[in-house]
Parts: C-alpha cells; sequence; structure tokens
C-alpha cells in the first residue's frame, strides 16, 4: 500500500501527477472541511508535502501524530513550526541551491529595473510620449556602484557573482564572516547599509533576522541607497520602508516579497521608485521543475531509508 500524506496547496502539475501516482494523496486547500479531513487521515499520514509560502503550522501537525517528514517546496522554512517538528522528531526538508541562480537573477533584474526606471520608460514607451513628449527623464546607472548583500548564502553567492560583472564592489553581513567569500565582511548591518548605494536582502528569515531592516538601516542606506528584497517581507520594518519610499528618504525598492502575501501595501502602488514583483524570484519552469524534483528524491529516500538528499537542522 502507498504511503499517505497531505498535500498543503497545488505543486507543479508534473509534480503533482508523480505524487499522486507514487502516494496517497489528500489536497487540504481544497477541501471545505480540513479539520474533517485531517481528522479521516490522522492514522495513516507519514507525511506533509508544503511550499515555502503556506508551510505549516503546528495545529495542523497535532491532528496528524505520525507524521515523520515535512517536505518544503522551497528553500525557506520560516512558515514551517520548526520548533514543533523538532519536539516530536518530524525531519524538515527543502529545496535549496536549484533556485539560488533564478533568485539572485532576480535581484539584478529589480536593481536593474528600479535604477533605470525600466517600468516606468515601458509604460512611457506604449503611451506613445517619446514621440509626444520626447526622451523620458534620466535615470541611475547600477555599474560600479557598491553592493552590501544581507546574507552570504548560497543565493548571496550567486548573486555575489553577478555583481561582479557590473564592477560593483561587494560587501556583506552574515551570521559570521565566510571564509571562502573574497568579498568584505561587515557585522553590522546598520554599517553595511551606510557603506553601499544597494542593500540587497537575501538572508533566510530567522528570529534574528526578522524585522532587521528597520529605520536605523533605511536611514544608513540613505537618499541615494536603493534596497532590494528576495528573501522574505518580513525580514524589513514594511510600515516605515513604505513611509521612507513615500518620503524619498531612500531612494528606491525593488520587492518580490512582502510581510502579508499575497497582500502588498496599496501605497506603494502609486510610487515610481519602487518596482514590484509578486513573489515571482523562483519562478521559472526550470527551477520550479528541480525544486519539484528535490520534494520528490527527499520523499523517496526518506521512504527508502536513505539519508535525506537535504534537511533542516
Ligand atoms: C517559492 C520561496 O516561491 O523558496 C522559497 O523559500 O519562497 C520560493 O522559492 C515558494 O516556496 C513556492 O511556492
Amino acid at each position: 500500500m502507498s504511503h499517505t500524506l497531505v498535500l498543503m496547496g497545488p505543486l507543479l502539475p508534473s509534480v503533482m501527477q508523480i505524487l499522486e501516482s507514487t502516494y496517497t494523496v489528500h489536497r487540504y486547500w481544497e477541501s471545505d472541511d480540513q479539520p474533517a479531513l485531517l481528522a479521516s487521515v490522522a492514522d495513516q499520514c507519514v507525511a506533509v508535502v508544503t511550499d515555502g509560502g503556506r508551510g505549516v503550522e503546528a495545529a495542523v501537525l497535532k491532528q496528524l501524530p505520525n507524521v515523520k517528514i515535512v517536505s518544503v517546496f522551497g528553500v525557506g522554512v520560516d512558515a514551517v513550526d520548526r520548533h514543533y517538528c523538532k519536539e516530536h522528531g518530524i525531519l524538515v526538508t527543502n529545496t535549496p541551491d536549484v533556485l539560488s541562480d533564478d533568485v539572485a537573477d532576480m535581484a539584478i533584474a529589480l536593481a536593474l529595473a528600479v535604477s533605470r526606471q525600466l517600468v516606468a520608460g515601458d509604460q512611457y514607451a506604449r503611451a506613445g510620449r517619446w514621440a509626444a513628449e520626447g526622451a523620458m527623464p534620466l535615470t541611475r546607472r547600477v555599474m560600479g556602484k557598491r553592493a552590501g548583500i544581507y546574507g552570504m548564502g548560497s543565493i548571496g553567492n550567486a548573486l555575489a557573482k553577478r555583481l561582479t560583472g557590473f564592477d560593483m564592489s561587494i560587501s556583506y553581513c552574515n551570521r559570521s564572516a565566510r571564509t571562502d567569500s573574497p568579498h568584505t565582511f561587515v557585522p553590522s548591518l546598520t554599517e553595511l547599509a551606510r557603506s553601499v548605494d544597494y542593500l540587497f536582502v537575501t538572508a533566510s528569515a530567522t528570529p534574528e533576522s526578522v524585522g532587521a531592516v528597520n529605520a536605523q538601516v533605511l536611514d544608513a542606506l540613505g537618499t541615494e541607497g536603493y534596497i532590494i528584497n528576495v528573501s522574505r517581507g518580513t525580514l524589513i520594518d514594511e510600515p516605515t520602508l513604505v513611509s521612507y519610499l513615500q518620503e524619498g528618504r531612500i531612494a528606491g525598492a525593488g520587492l518580490d516579497v512582502f510581510a502579508e502575501e499575497p497582500s502588498i501595501p496599496e501605497a506603494l502602488y502609486a510610487l515610481d521608485n519602487v518596482v514590484l514583483q509578486p513573489h515571482n524570484a523562483s519562478g521559472t519552469w526550470e527551477t520550479r521543475e528541480a525544486m519539484g524534483k528535490l520534494v520528490l528524491d527527499n520523499l523517496a529516500a526518506h521512504f527508502a531509508g536513505q539519508p535525506l538528499l537535504t534537511s533542516i537542522e
């Protein structure tokens, strides 16, 4: 008999197809009566599969006492109650590394887009304003500027590689200096912000990093500084960021992530110093297929009694 698992939300169709032909899958998000669904599979369910945004709460896991693994389609596991998992010996797996290149690409795209006013330029061209009014207003150069990376993990590293192609000086703030990084380590996030033109947020969401980009950091970034966030919205004090953008207290922002997704603070829609994305940094077919494969491979390894390919402490 196949193993029973609860799937918290939809995944790529190709991944769902393999998942559902290999296991007995219960679709949590589609259920009209989720508590009844959990109660009906409480004995059999041995795994939960979810994505980075949905994760899984302790309230759900409590109803599934035989779950031994939570497999996350995403690198961030902040939406999984890891404390509960640890206490109950539940393994947590994620999909690191396979998405780093695309997320780094998105960070670069956002930096270029907000500095060079790509979206505004596109609108200007489409509205026929070039012919009617002449050239659009001048923008800001990216090449050769100073970049700061908050979180020098796999994504931060992939980003640094790209930034060197723009002749940018690179410094970073991380829990500790990385012996494998040639870039300048700055222990304080505020000091990092003070010394750069672009502050890229690539750290994972942890109790230490949540809210770390606060008014003090934004003040240090200053009126010429841009912030780019491809990590989690919760790392930034969002109401403060919105008011700083409205008041021109920083130059601009490229944001792929928000504190309460899928909500975006409406005030941002009116601002031309902001470029927005709907949390799509890993959203390419190539990366999503690779993430799906890792979810499936981790589950297969677990049920075969093999070591997991990627696991979280
Ligand atoms: C995904 C993410 O958008 O990996 C993460 O942590 O946030 C993203 O790659 C998400 O997990 C897919 O739904």
